[in-house]
């Protein structure tokens, strides 16, 4: 006994010399600074890091050794709108980029005004367009998938191209049933008919992950999921916003919790992740549904929101209540325990923004073969979760990594498994964390690319 305490201190002194020492084990350079809200930075088969800039609806290439940027396309259409949940969101490359085989292709998903001229409709489109290396621009666009739902909060976004050669897209629940959408319900949990799939109807596609096959089809083995087979691969996310592939094909995704539990999930098709009647595990730890929107006297517009001391004419469900079946995560962002109060507490969250596997094996930094890298954006942080051998869990305590005064939108891994490059918000998006632990509104990097190097 007393030697396996004497063994454990020993272990946890390493530990924690190991974390102590993460921050000094990085140099840190600004590559390029002054973006439009850099959202997606994605290490290019050119060695360029191409990055979508989501107020100027630019997608640009940037020289990670000079910082010179390059325009390659200003999609006009980009309606950036005033929240940040608008605008050129995510972007995929396809596998086959510059290999030539003919298919060169870049995949993004905007916002757009479906009906310009008239009143705004706000709708989320994927569009692909080639790139034409000798002029370095990207040409002949595509549209693959327009009228998908949108809105002024909530609208997840990301994209990625699958090891089964598929595109991933997430989709948020669009803010339904929370803040100025309050009266507005929340659909994470409607599906569609087949009638609906018929008639392209994606009205039901708040508050999920779909899977398309490149030209913006259903893939003949999606999930059917009540019956019904469309472009949904998982259902009941709020806002998802990360997605990564571990090197077996499993998809790992991130999405930002109500104040409590932002989520890593690992999506199995066809499943439903509990969102809105559970945050998180079902615990009934700090969060009850409060279904604003069905709220019938008096009429829900009639209420005021406030994410505190709901008003007892609302409607509320303990997790417990809800007998339905879904996936819980894998880890939680945080999950407090039963003394916290939510309203004194303060927010119990980082803010994923976006999610990344790091598969490497060869030339790994100690430690992190196989490994999820998940940046945040109000604590100034990355995280490292280890997977277990067999990527269905996460073991291990979090590692914080990259600790800057800045908020963490997406992240790349250069080829050489040392080099990381992070895109920083613009200025004036809401708060992220001083080095001393406080809450901010000021950032040091604001619209940047930022590198981390290993030592
Ligand atoms: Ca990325
Ligand atoms: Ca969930
Ligand atoms: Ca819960």
């Amino acid at each position: 006994m007393l030697r396996y305490f004497i063994l454990t201190a020993a272990l946890l002194g390493t530990l924690f010399q190991a974390m102590g020492s993460t921050q000094q084990a990085f140099s840190v350079r600004v590559v390029a600074t002054g973006l439009a809200g850099p959202w997606e930075v994605i290490w290019g088969p050119d060695g360029y890091l191409w990055v979508t800039e989501r107020t100027a609806g630019r997608v640009v290439r940037i020289n990670p050794a000079d910082g010179a940027v390059t325009l390659a396309v200003r999609i006009a259409e980009v309606y950036p709108g005033t929240s940040w949940h608008e605008g050129l969101l995510g972007m995929a490359l396809h596998p086959d980029l510059l290999k030539g085989a003919g298919r060169d292709y870049v995949y993004v998903a905007y916002t757009y005004d479906a009906d310009p001229g008239t009143a705004l409709s706000r709708k989320l489109k994927l569009r692909r367009y080639t790139y034409n290396a000798t002029a370095h621009t990207l040409v002949d666009p595509v549209d693959l998938l327009t009228n998908l739902p949108a809105n002024d909060d909530h609208g997840g976004g990301r994209l990625a191209f699958g090891p089964d050669q598929k595109l991933y897209l997430s989709r948020g629940d669009d803010g339904a049933n929370w803040l100025q959408n309050y009266c507005k319900p929340n659909r994470a949990q409607d599906l569609p008919a087949a009638s609906a799939v018929l008639a392209k109807d994606w009205s039901t596609y708040s508050g999920k992950l779909l899977r398309l096959n490149p030209d913006g089809t259903v893939p003949s083995d999606n999930p059917v999921i009540n019956g019904v087979r469309s472009h949904i691969y998982s259902y009941g996310h709020r806002n998802p916003q990360g997605l990564a592939f571990g090197p077996t094909g499993i998809l790992y995704e991130s999405e930002h919790g109500p104040g409590t539990d932002d989520e890593v999930n690992r999506i199995v098709a066809g499943s439903n992740y509990g969102w809105p009647y559970v945050a998180g595990y079902k615990d009934d730890r700090t969060y009850v549904f409060a279904d604003w929107s069905h709220t019938t006297t008096p009429p829900c517009a009639t209420l005021k929101f406030t994410e505190y001391g709901v008003p007892p004419e609302v409607p509320k469900h303990k997790e417990s209540e809800w007998k339905g079946t879904f996936v819980p995560p894998i880890r939680t962002f945080f999950t407090p325990d039963e003394r916290y109060d939510p309203q004194t507490g303060g927010s119990s969250t980082i803010a994923p923004s976006s999610l990344e596997m790091y598969a490497a094996r060869t030339n790994a930094i100690p430690g992190w073969a196989n490994s999820l890298l998940l940046p945040g954006m109000t604590r100034g942080l990355v995280y490292r979760m280890k997977l277990a051998e067999d990527g269905q869990s996460v073991v291990g305590p979090n590692e914080e990594l990259f600790r800057t005064q800045n908020r963490y939108r997406d992240m790349a891994i250069g080829p050489d498994a040392r080099t990381f490059y992070l895109a920083t918000d613009p200025a004036g998006l809401g708060r992220t964390t001083d080095l001393s632990g406080k809450s901010t509104l000021e950032y040091a990097n604001p619209g940047a690319i930022m590198e981390f190097r290993y030592k």
